[in-house]
């Protein structure tokens, strides 16, 4: 069967992958529609050796299409998501719009593929350092059970758009050739301050709660409930925006319920799907972000017991972001539906 597909964000940092992703894997599309802001309408993107015009997203874009994948910002999914899944689409979104209602699956494939049918028109696609968390741990949760997570995340700027990238580029020639950063973008858009990112590591990622967390590291507190389906596991999170362009690195430490064989471990991560075990301190061998970058697995290494619980484990893992954490993950729940159907 052959699918009418529509990518709605098409010209954003995720949208390009998303586009880049259906082609390399051959999706079976018959049409696909690239949809946008109004601002974007016009341009051409190409697809496969030919060029598409991407037009506006409006509520009427979605007649006929069968999956929309939405990367455009939360605003934009609440507006069209329930247009398009009345003319009938099945709606795979990047954003947080629907990420915690409890008719909404929160899917990464390797963690809980079953909720995929369970859909009422819209799929979540989890926040990016939630998702590389998660695979990494799921087969250590299946085999031992998790008590409690503690992560801290190191996290690249295209987590926070293409402008933020260019905005570290910029800051980083302007740093070296002596001059002011003169920060415009990071850590929030929408809020009046704003900090340096190059040379720099800025503990703000997203707005601040009235707990004292950022709605970031609330997200990896939530979602890894939901995601896991284990609302005992506990979870606290500091996420850190660093001068890197792709692929998030987290230090994770992770409680488990029963104990275990540290070459037990490393075999289970080695032997999980989308995970890579990169753990060789003699060879000075770990994962890297820079290694990371462009591939779709979530890479796991300095794997060891903790020196304060014998029932604890340290480790760290990286994924590019905009791959496994948004479009790969994104398009691999597309695939799963194209599968079922
Ligand atoms: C960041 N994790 O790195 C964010 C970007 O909820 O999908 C993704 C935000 C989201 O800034």
């Amino acid at each position: 069967k052959l699918f009418n597909v529509a990518v709605v964000g098409a010209t954003g940092a995720v949208g390009e992958q998303i586009i880049r992703l259906l082609e390399a894997r051959n999706f079976p599309i018959k049409e696909l529609k690239l949809l946008s802001s109004a601002r974007s309408a016009g341009v051409k993107l190409s697809f496969k050796g030919h060029d598409i015009v991407v037009q506006e997203a409006t509520p009427e874009s979605f007649q006929g299409v069968d999956i929309a994948l939405f990367s455009a910002g939360g605003d934009v999914t609440k507006a069209l998501a329930p247009h398009a899944v009345e003319a009938g689409a099945i709606c795979i979104d990047n954003t947080s719009a629907y990420r915690m209602d409890p008719e909404t699956p929160l899917v990464v494939p390797e963690v809980n593929v079953d909720k995929i049918n369970e859909h009422k028109g819209i799929i979540a696609n989890p926040n990016c350092s939630t998702i590389q968390m998660v695979a990494a741990l799921k087969p250590l949760y299946d085999r031992y059970g998790i008590s409690r997570i503690i992560v801290s995340t190191y996290q690249a700027v295209s987590g926070a758009g293409a402008k933020a990238i260019n905005e570290m580029l910029r800051q980083s020639q302007e740093v070296l050739s002596g001059n002011p950063a003169n920060p415009d973008i990071l850590p929030v858009g929408s809020l009046p301050v704003k900090h340096q990112i190059a040379f720099n590591a800025i503990p703000q990622i997203d707005k601040f709660l009235d707990n004292g967390f950022t709605n970031e590291e609330m997200k990896m507190i939530l979602e890894t409930k939901k995601i896991m389906g284990d609302e005992s596991i506990e979870v606290t999170a500091t996420c850190v925006r660093i001068p890197v362009v792709y692929g998030h690195s987290e230090s994770v430490y992770v409680e488990l319920k029963e104990d275990f064989d540290i070459e037990e471990v490393k075999t289970l991560l080695a032997n999980a799907p989308g995970i890579v075990l990169v753990d060789n301190p003699a060879e000075q061998q770990y994962p890297l972000a820079t290694d990371a970058a462009g591939k779709l697995e979530t890479f796991v290494g300095r794997v060891r017991r903790d020196l304060s619980n014998p029932k604890a484990l340290n480790m760290w893992i990286v994924s590019d972001n905009l791959l496994k954490g948004a479009a790969w993950n994104a398009v691999q729940i597309a695939e799963y539906i194209a599968i079922e159907q």
